[in-house]
């Protein structure tokens, strides 16, 4: 978390999501996003869920991360209560991640949910698509988006040589 008014909240149901999910918030970091990260769950905290959720646009929050496993209905939940853009992520679960992909991306016409991939890449490319969804209206952040994707090339064309 930092000092500014967060731009971004990463929400995920458990502590037990945190491993994974922190590689959003170091994602995030990366590009000098003020996030906060909150576990709060759909079904064990749904009041606390809504409160923030409802509250997220009036205090300045223009992207919501929601991460869940197993029956993942976090990301639907807060979906509900915003017209925030919501970025759902999967969490690896009993059935590798099977039962949250389809239950965070399934969702019915009408509330949508952006849902990345199970697991950390969907962690990482949460936070990159709400850096990009923050850079349409900021030129320096769009300027990092192209540098990281300039760095990341370099370093694949570097480490091509595989024998
Ligand atoms: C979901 O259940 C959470 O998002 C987590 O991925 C999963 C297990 O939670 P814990 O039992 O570890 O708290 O609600």
């Amino acid at each position: 978390m930092s000092s500014e008014q967060p731009k971004v909240i990463v929400m995920m149901g458990s502590k037990s999501d945190w491993d994974v999910m922190q590689h959003a918030g170091e994602t995030l970091k990366k590009f000098g996003i003020p996030y906060t990260s909150r576990a709060l769950s759909a079904h064990r905290t749904p009041a606390q869920v809504v409160e923030l959720v409802s509250n997220a646009e009036k205090n300045g929050a223009e992207v919501i991360i929601a991460a869940a496993g197993g029956a993942a209905h976090l990301a639907g939940v807060v979906a509900a209560h915003t017209i925030l853009p919501v970025l759902g992520v999967p969490m690896s679960s009993a059935l590798n991640g099977l039962d949250s992909l389809l239950s965070t991306v399934q969702m019915p016409g009408g509330i949508p949910v952006g849902t990345l991939a199970i697991g950390k890449a969907g962690a990482v490319n949460a936070a990159l698509l709400a850096t990009a969804i923050l850079a349409r209206k900021d030129e320096s952040l769009q300027q990092k988006l192209r540098d990281f994707r300039k760095e990341q090339q370099e370093k694949v064309i570097a480490n091509s040589e595989l024998d």
